[in-house]
């Protein structure tokens, strides 16, 4: 059945939409079956995003018809194909009237992923017009509160050096505490691994103690205030209150250096909200474990990271992480910046749509996934700044020397780039970042061609 005549109007101009302000925009990359034509499938798509299905119903009145979706925007060369919501259809708190991501997703990415006439549809960027970002949490706490806690200016106050308790699984208790300790001797901020919560072989009701001792003595031992991100993911509610609840009587007066981190993508918006509403003092971490499975650019359907990345600002992630733009391990390129860029700053142009955010507090862009400090450097050029938080696992307890000596020369790789140092000549005059080059010589080898020579180094 063609429903464009009723889910489609092309005549709608994207710009008095925006100025009207009733409407979140969504666009996707959508291609329709063989056999279906592009504007009847776009309609069909919007008809089962909204008040519709594959048939007429007699139940529909006219009001229902004014709070269609529609399909505003078309062009099947570039399978580019943009809907307007209208914002009464999304739900709302009976507590307290606000909106909430999964009714976004319900709608934007729900039962239109699999439709039978749709090849795929991946949504790659969506606009929230200002009484909608009225509407949700944002973020409670951001990256300047950590900069306060670590005596640095609360803007532009530069880059956290952080790692994951490495081996991801596996460490009892007293190892667990002394690798946290290791490394706080040269870094900031210590987060557990995205799976590290209370295995029986690490009970956190053991290691969170062990651990919060081990910040009181790196931090007696350095002078500086330490940070952690403790994991609090669990499928219930009450589990992850626990959880919270118990972590901040164990970190007591310390307890404001602890961050929550929760796997939001695995577990979803309500445990986002869990944190975020029940916890809005702790700096809110969102890891985004299994986002790949949607947002890889091989999935063909879902969203994008970048959009991953924008729902979490509304959720009130105060952190985000945003891969490494080409410079780890994970997938990414340096276009990933965008991403970066949409979380931070207070207006910034998408893959479609420019987003400004009314003051609405910034999510960090959180960097991690095999850095380490070679890597760094081009990282910083690339995204142009260093105000981030950065969790090198493998390149704190990977280096040769100590974890300690990791988190130096992390940090050291910032000061470099900062200074607009060359690399080689920086290491000359810092062991650690000289050490990182012995560490990690595959790395060496391809980013600085002759190192060994350059730094008296022999195999
Ligand atoms: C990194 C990491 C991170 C992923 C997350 C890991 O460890 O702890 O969870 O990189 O990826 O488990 O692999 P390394 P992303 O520093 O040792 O690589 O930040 O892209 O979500
Ligand atoms: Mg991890």
């Amino acid at each position: 059945m063609d429903q464009s005549a009723r889910y489609a109007d092309l005549s709608l101009s994207e710009e008095e939409l925006i100025a009207g302000g009733k409407h979140i925009l969504v666009a996707y990359k959508m291609k329709q079956k063989a056999g279906y034509g592009y504007l009847e499938s776009a309609a069909h798509f919007a008809a089962e995003s909204s008040t519709g299905t594959n048939v007429e119903v007699s139940t529909t009145d006219e009001f229902t018809k004014g709070v269609d979706a529609l399909v505003y925007h078309i062009d099947e060369a570039t399978e580019d194909m943009r809907i307007a919501y209208p914002i009464e259809l999304f739900d709302r708190n009976i507590t307290d009237g606000r909106m909430m991501i999964v009714s976004f997703l319900t709608l934007a990415i729900g039962n239109n992923q699999g439709m039978g006439d749709i090849e795929h549809a991946k949504m790659i960027d969506f606009y929230v017009p200002p009484r909608a970002l009225q509407l949700f949490d944002g973020p409670s706490k951001d990256i300047s509160d950590m900069w306060r806690i670590l005596g640095r200016p609360i803007v532009d106050g530069g880059y956290v050096a952080g790692t994951i308790i490495k081996p991801k699984l596996g460490l009892r208790p007293e190892p667990f505490a002394e690798a946290a300790y290791q490394f706080w001797l040269g870094g900031d901020f210590i987060k557990n691994d995205e799976p590290q919560g209370n295995q029986t072989f690490a009970p956190l009701k053991k290691v969170m103690p062990l651990v919060a001792d081990a910040m009181k003595r790196a931090q007696d031992e350095t002078g500086q205030a330490k940070l952690f991100s403790a994991n609090i993911t669990a499928d219930d509610h009450f589990e992850m209150c626990a959880r919270a609840d118990f972590i901040l009587e164990t970190f007591g007066p310390d307890a404001d250096k602890v961050a929550f981190l929760v796997d939001g993508y695995v577990g979803g918006p309500g445990m986002v909200t869990t944190a975020r509403r029940q916890y809005p003092s702790q700096y809110l971490h969102y890891h985004r474990a299994g986002h790949g499975a949607v947002t890889s650019p091989s999935a063909k359907r879902g969203y994008s990271a970048f959009v991953l990345s924008k729902m979490s600002r509304l959720q009130g992630a105060s952190g985000i992480h945003v891969g490494t733009m080409g410079y780890g391990k994970m997938e990414g390129d340096a276009d990933d910046r965008q991403i970066a860029y949409m979380i931070e700053r207070d207006e910034a142009q998408g893959p479609v749509y420019f987003q400004k955010w009314y003051g609405m507090k910034p999510t960090t862009p959180i960097i991690s996934g095999g850095m380490n400090a070679l890597r760094l450097p081009g990282f910083f050029e690339n995204l142009g700044h260093g105000n981030v938080i950065n969790t090198a696992g493998g390149g704190s307890y990977g280096h040769i020397d100590s974890p300690a000596a990791g988190a130096l020369s992390l940090r050291q790789a910032y000061e470099c780039w900062k200074a607009g140092a060359d690399p080689i000549e920086y290491a000359k005059e810092h062991k650690e970042f000289a050490r990182a080059f012995e560490s990690f010589p595959g790395d060496a080898d391809k980013l600085f061609p002759g190192w060994r020579e350059k730094l008296g180094v022999h195999k």
